[in-house]
């Protein structure tokens, strides 16, 4: 069977990081177009992966040399781009967050159900993290009992000035979200946030750190510490309490322990390319290899679209300080 060929949409930091996996360490694929709105980005990205730089992202998704798409474009763009993968029925890797509206989200989750095959793949790169695969299989074996609560740690040195608090639930709390449905296999059904003192490195008017409460379908309770202006390193950690015990992800397996200089330490992941540097891999390895039969292999629309749903309860958590509920609609 031939590569499949994939045309890269947006070639930010993101998008330059899947087209060179894409390109290199994925098998079966090759990166034959590349679209971005900066010119010179796509064309340095095309002449180092072989592709061909196609200015039109529309015209790029339904190009003949292309089978299939990644979508690392700005968010804005996502809505127009999936649609038009839909369009056309090719698979689609689409970085989260699916669309930037609930209502667009939804409608693109019907318009997907509709043609009766799943095509879209959302971003969701911690459900192929090996630590986050283990403590699922964990709790699904029931090593833990009952998973009761769940406490989730999230840092980043950090980030520009554009991510005041909304921003932080849109792009950073939403892998909580996704990971607090994917651990326990269910909706969340209410969002709460609370602000306390901010970080003097925060800009005026933005709460860093702020902590996020998810409530379950069945009542159980998620916690998430987000905190994106540490000045340390890349830190995300997991803890499930189960009624049989408790187990964490996160303490930073790429430990290594130096004792020199009368002192004992490691060193901590500096950003989340190299924290998930192999679950986005694995993550487009098994795109790949799905998408060459026409489907997807990984979180789907409707994740996607629950996600947008989740923060976008999350927004207004931060901006009204009320607990706040979300509502999904029908189920598919
Ligand atoms: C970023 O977009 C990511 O997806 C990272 O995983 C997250 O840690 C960071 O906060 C986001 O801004």
């Amino acid at each position: 069977m031939s590569d499949l060929r994939i045309a890269v949409l947006g070639v930010g930091m993101m998008g330059a990081f899947h087209a060179d996996a894409l390109s290199s360490r994925i098998r079966g694929s090759r990166v034959s177009v590349v679209s971005d709105f900066f010119a010179d980005k796509a064309a340095e990205v095309a002449g180092r992966v072989g592709g061909r730089v196609e200015t039109d992202p529309i015209a790029a998704i339904n190009a003949d040399d292309v089978d299939a798409v990644l979508i690392a474009s700005p968010g804005q763009a996502h809505d127009e781009q999936v649609n038009a993968c839909l369009d056309r029925g090719v698979p689609v890797l689409c970085e989260k967050p699916l669309t930037t509206a609930v209502a667009s989200a939804r409608a693109i989750v019907d318009r997907e159900a509709a043609l009766g095959t799943p095509l879209i793949q959302v971003g969701f790169m911690r459900r192929f993290d090996p630590e986050y695969v283990a403590l699922k299989k964990l709790i699904t074996d029931g090593g833990l009992g009952n998973p009761l609560l769940v406490h989730c740690t999230h840092r980043n040195p950090d980030v520009p000035p554009h991510f005041n608090s909304e921003f932080m639930i849109r792009d950073s709390v939403v892998h909580e979200v996704d990971v607090a449905r994917f651990l326990l296999d269910e909706e969340i059904v209410s969002v709460q946030v609370i602000r306390g003192v901010a970080t003097s490195a925060a800009p005026a008017g933005t709460s860093d750190p702020m902590i996020v409460v998810f409530e379950t379908a069945s009542g159980r309770i998620v916690t998430d510490e987000i905190y994106v202006r540490t000045g340390v390193a890349y830190e995300v950690r997991t803890e499930v309490v189960g009624e049989r015990g408790s187990a964490t992800i996160g303490l930073d397996q790429n430990l290594v322990v130096k004792t020199t200089d009368g002192r004992w330490g490691g060193s901590i992941t500096p950003g989340f390319v190299e924290r998930f540097g192999i679950a986005y891999d694995i993550e487009l390895q098994r795109w790949v290899d799905a998408a060459r039969t026409g489907t997807i292999d990984g979180p789907g629309a409707w994740d996607g679209y629950a996600a947008v749903a989740v923060c976008e309860a999350g927004v207004e958590a931060v901006l009204t300080g009320q607990k706040v509920a979300v509502d999904l609609g029908a189920p598919l």
